[in-house]
């Protein structure tokens, strides 16, 4: 007998195969047979830890410039491919990840899909991302949202090239069954429509429009710049107020219902002082990081990745890590799952010392 976790696995008798052959056909199969795959004590993920250092794939996105137009491509994005999930188009369990290049001059036109996503900024400031119209002007450190069927384009209106992080939630889409996709007006681009930072100004000041009804899954702002929340964390630094896990980690929200800024995307800003170390921290959440300031290391069960701006790394569900800080104060940002996991009542965590 084969032992694995709560569930063993009974013997298979020559009689029992002759059986499981039999009904075959019927398409039907013994759950007995497979208990021990499909439950686990607690949560195997498929997806290994990984991380992608900037420096080492900057020269292949670069080159990618060459290669293939952003008309062409529709979206220029290298895959940030996890290698336990190769050819699957995912970075993690539940969530996609990529770096998208756009070079001076181009545009992706407009299209919408069904699924979420999130644009972290990671290096140039002269491109913008527009939704239905709107531009949010990206600047390093910016993250963007284009929700779930709201129409989107990006456009390079400088003379440098402009990377980011793009975040989606592809895997759960994909395996909902719920993927719809159009493009605008056959390939076309959605007419200007408010002015750049209109929905910073109308819902993101902690005030909103007068008579305003909330509406939608989504925050109604799409754009959070980074000096407002980096502002926020150098602010919070005062308080001297330092969770032993997360440093001062912020959640961006949805100022209508506080809750994450989009139904299955939970994004987060958070400052770890020079020198910190955190405690272990494991959820069922899986988290997929963007170093923005200082340097460090985190460790990941069995695994130590050293990271430095504009590095990102993956930290699947249910694995315990925790931070170790260089000589300078870091800020990291992450996106996550854990909202759509709260919202079936199915998130778990374990913070500090315990038996991994
Ligand atoms: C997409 O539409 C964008 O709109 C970025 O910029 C990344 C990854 C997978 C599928 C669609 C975009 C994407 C994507």
């Amino acid at each position: 007998m084969v032992k694995r976790g709560l569930h063993t696995r009974p013997a298979v008798t020559p009689e029992r195969k002759k059986f499981y052959e039999k009904v075959d056909p019927l398409a039907v199969a013994p759950l007995w047979e497979r208990l021990h795959t499909i439950m686990s004590k607690e949560p195997r993920m498929r997806a290994a830890p990984h991380i992608w250092k900037y420096d080492q794939i900057r020269p292949s996105l670069m080159e990618t410039g060459n290669l293939i137009t952003a008309a062409e491509a529709e979206r220029r994005v290298l895959i940030l491919e996890n290698p336990s999930l190769k050819g699957e188009t995912a970075a993690a369990d539940s969530l996609f990840a990529g770096l998208q290049l756009i070079m001076p001059g181009e545009v992706a036109t407009t299209h919408r899909h069904s699924p979420s996503a999130l644009r972290f900024i990671v290096e140039g400031n002269s491109a913008y991302t527009a939704i239905n119209g709107e531009k949010a002007p990206m600047k390093v450190g910016d993250l963007i949202l284009t929700p779930s069927m709201v129409w989107h384009d990006h456009g390079n209106i400088g003379g440098e090239p402009v990377v980011w992080l793009d975040g989606l939630d592809i895997p759960l889409i994909r395996s909902l069954g719920t993927m719809f996709t159009d493009v605008y007006d056959g390939g076309g681009t959605h007419p200007e429509g408010r002015p750049p930072y209109d929905n910073v100004a109308r819902f993101g000041a902690n005030m909103r429009p007068m008579n305003y009804e909330a509406e939608g899954l989504h925050s109604p702002v799409f754009h959070y710049p980074y000096v407002n929340s980096k502002k926020a964390l150098l602010e919070l630094q005062k308080a001297d107020d330092i969770d032993p896990c997360h440093g001062i980690k912020l959640q961006y929200i949805n100022p209508n219902t506080g809750a994450p800024v989009m139904a299955t995307l939970d994004c987060y800003l958070q400052l770890i002082p020079k020198k910190f170390q955190t405690l272990d921290y494991q959820s069922t959440g899986t988290w997929i990081y963007s170093v923005v300031e200082g340097t460090g290391k985190t460790i990941i069960g069995e695994n130590t990745f050293e990271w430095g701006p504009r590095d990102n790394f993956v930290v699947p569900g249910w694995l315990p890590h925790h931070h170790v800080v260089g000589s300078d104060d870091t800020i990291l940002f992450s996106f996550s799952d854990k909202g759509t996991q709260e919202k079936l009542g199915l998130y778990r965590e374990r913070r500090g010392n315990f038996e991994s």
